[in-house]
């Protein structure tokens, strides 16, 4: 008797490729890490410093329940991680009173033209979560602008440049459409504007249903700028927190010229399936290797630790081109 066909199989050709790789050393960061007790560390901003070590500006949630920033740097991104004794960033109710319940989620963004790393944040107010910028030049001084978009909304990050001589800042407010990515414009970082649909969740049962936010900030490439964010499903169990693709005009950010149906990276390992919030990848963070192509991806894993995975500009754009779709019904999810 012949096998049947299906061991025949290449089994390779019937998996999805890998296209972020976990490092052996995952998860990186855990509150045993940490100078002073904390409930969990996790959903860190990252960047490269003038001297090439990694600073990660980490969310720290205390046991109280409410979460403050604290910066960890090393010299090669993956271990030695020196932390700051004492929270780099205090929520400040007091000036701030959108801070009440704390500070959350930061991204950074180098901003040549300011010679600053520019740091939006969610700030946990009375009338929900809002997006709050602030400035800083070495991660001890921080110049805070306040709320820069009112409550609801969160997952915000500035481009590194303006865009026709305005910033730009993408962000994912709740309106009765639904919870989408928008993007609005400033002159001066505190007036903002002009603010246009730019990424819908789609509906039904896609993975990317109802709920979708920026997760790091946009990367440049040539080609446009390279978006990674998060979907959201609703199961009987909880949520599901996985990430996926899409590419946007240099010029025009509003755009999308791409975009891939299916998520690239989602909850597998122990410690992303199982934590105070189970099934949770959230990255806020990467950094960019010398080569220019080797994407250091740095995610909150199950609300309790963060973990590095690692990608490639190249890869990621090949993939977007097999699998990418700049068809607009789609986008809504339709089909
Ligand atoms: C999102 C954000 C993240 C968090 C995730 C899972 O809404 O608040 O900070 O990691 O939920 O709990």
């Amino acid at each position: 008797m012949t096998a049947p066909e299906t061991t025949l199989i290449n089994v390779e050709s019937n998996h999805y490729p890998p296209l972020l790789l976990r490092h052996p050393n995952n998860p990186i960061l855990t509150r045993a890490h940490w100078p002073y007790s904390i409930n969990s560390v996790f959903n860190a901003g990252a960047t490269l410093l003038q001297d090439g070590t990694t600073l990660l500006l980490c969310r720290i949630e205390d046991r109280r329940g409410l979460s403050h920033l604290c910066a960890a740097h090393s010299v090669n991104g993956v271990d030695n991680w020196q932390i700051d004794r004492e929270p780099t960033l205090m929520p400040n109710p007091k000036d701030y009173p959108e801070e009440i319940w704390g500070i959350e989620d930061p991204r950074i963004t180098f901003v040549p033209e300011l010679q600053q790393y520019a740091i939006t944040y969610t700030s946990y107010s009375r009338g929900g979560p809002g997006v709050s910028l602030a400035l800083t030049k070495d991660f001890r001084n921080f110049e805070r602008y306040g709320v820069i978009m009112p409550p609801d909304d969160k997952d915000s990050a500035l481009l590194p440049r303006r865009i026709n001589g305005y910033w730009a800042l993408i962000h994912r407010p709740m309106t009765p459409l639904g919870a989408h990515m928008w993007i609005s414009y400033s002159p001066d970082l505190r007036h903002w504007g002009r603010h246009r649909l730019m990424l819908e969740a789609r509906r039904g049962a896609w993975w990317d249903a109802n709920k979708i936010g920026l997760s790091p900030p946009p990367i440049e490439t040539e080609r446009g700028w390279l978006v990674l964010y998060h979907g959201v499903r609703h199961t009987p169990s909880g949520c599901l927190y996985r990430l996926g693709l899409a590419l946007f005009d240099l010029e025009n950010p509003e755009t999308c010229l791409l975009r891939g149906d299916s998520w690239i990276f989602g909850p597998e390992a122990d410690y992303e399936r199982n934590g105070d919030v189970n099934d949770v990848v959230f990255p806020c963070g990467y950094t960019m290797d010398r080569d220019g192509d080797t994407v250091n991806i740095y995610y909150g894993a199950a609300d309790c630790s963060i973990a590095l995975a690692r990608s490639s500009v190249r890869s990621l754009l090949s993939w977007l081109d097999a699998n990418g779709t700049n068809d607009h019904s789609r986008r809504a999810g339709d089909v």
